[in-house]
C-alpha cells in the first residue's frame, strides 16, 4: 500500500525531531489577511504548522531572576532549529514534485508604508490553531496539549492539496479548561 502524502510530510517532519506536527488544507485557511499562505507563496493551498518545546526550566530561571541567558539561548537554538527543520520539510515536498516554502519563524513582516509595522507575512498561531495542534489561550499566544504555551511554531505552505487534521478542542478549550 502506498503511503499517504500527509503521512510521508509528517514522517519527514518526525525524523527531524519535531514531534507535534498538523496540517490544513485549502478549506481552513479561508481567515484574516495573516493566515493567507499565498503572500508567502503563490498558488499555496495548504499549510503545515509545527511545534517545538521551550526549555521550560530556563523560564522558570528567567522569572525567578536567577538568570535569563539559559532561555535566550533556548530563543535563539529553537527558532534556528524550527527554521533549519522548516526549510528542509520544504526542500522534502518539492522532491516529491510540489512546490513549498519555509515561513521564517520571525522578524518577517509584510511589506507597510510605516516602516515599524509588525504584520507578520504569515501568522503562526494561526496557522497552528486551524491545523488542530494549538488552542487559543487568555495570554492571546496559543496553547498545545503536550507544551502548554511555552512554544515555537513553524510553518511550511505548500500548492499541495490536503487532508486537513481533526479540530480536537472546541475553540474555548484552553480558556476554560485551564
Ligand atoms: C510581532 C511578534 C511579537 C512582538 C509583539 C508585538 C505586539 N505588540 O503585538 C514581540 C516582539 C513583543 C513578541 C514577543 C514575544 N513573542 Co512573538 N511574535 C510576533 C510575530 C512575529 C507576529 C505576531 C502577530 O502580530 N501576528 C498577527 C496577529 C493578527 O495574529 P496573531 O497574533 O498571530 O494571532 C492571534 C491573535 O490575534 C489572537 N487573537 C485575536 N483576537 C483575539 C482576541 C482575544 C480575546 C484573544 C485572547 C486572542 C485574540 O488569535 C490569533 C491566534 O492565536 C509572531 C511570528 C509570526 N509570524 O506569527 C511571533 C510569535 C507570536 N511570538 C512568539 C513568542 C514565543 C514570543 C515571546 C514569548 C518570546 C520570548 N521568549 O520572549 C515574546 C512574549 C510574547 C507575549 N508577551 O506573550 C511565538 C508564540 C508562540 C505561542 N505559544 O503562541 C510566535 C508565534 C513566534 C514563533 N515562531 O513561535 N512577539
Amino acid at each position: 500500500m502506498s503511503i499517504r502524502l500527509e503521512q510521508k510530510i509528517k514522517d519527514f517532519a518526525y525524523s527531524q525531531g519535531v514531534d507535534v506536527v498538523g496540517i490544513a488544507g485549502p478549506e481552513r485557511l479561508d481567515g484574516p489577511p495573516s493566515l493567507d499562505p499565498t503572500y508567502t507563496m503563490k498558488g499555496a493551498r495548504s499549510i503545515i504548522s509545527l511545534i517545538l518545546p521551550m526549555d521550560v526550566q530556563a523560564i522558570y530561571d528567567f522569572l525567578g531572576k536567577k538568570t535569563p541567558i539559559p532561555h535566550w539561548l533556548d530563543q535563539v537554538k529553537k527558532n534556528q532549529q524550527m527554521h533549519r527543520t522548516c526549510e528542509f520539510l520544504a526542500g522534502y515536498i518539492r522532491s516529491l514534485g510540489y512546490k513549498a516554502e519555509a515561513v521564517p519563524p520571525n522578524s518577517s513582516y509584510r511589506r507597510n508604508p510605516y516602516i515599524y509595522a509588525v504584520q507578520p507575512s504569515f501568522a503562526h498561531r494561526f496557522g497552528a490553531i486551524v491545523s488542530g495542534i494549538a488552542g487559543q489561550g487568555w495570554s492571546g499566544n496559543v496553547m498545545n496539549d503536550r507544551y502548554g504555551a511555552s512554544i515555537y511554531i513553524g510553518t511550511v505552505v505548500t500548492d499541495a492539496v490536503l487532508e486537513s487534521d481533526p479540530i480536537r478542542h472546541s475553540p474555548r478549550h484552553f480558556m476554560d479548561g485551564f
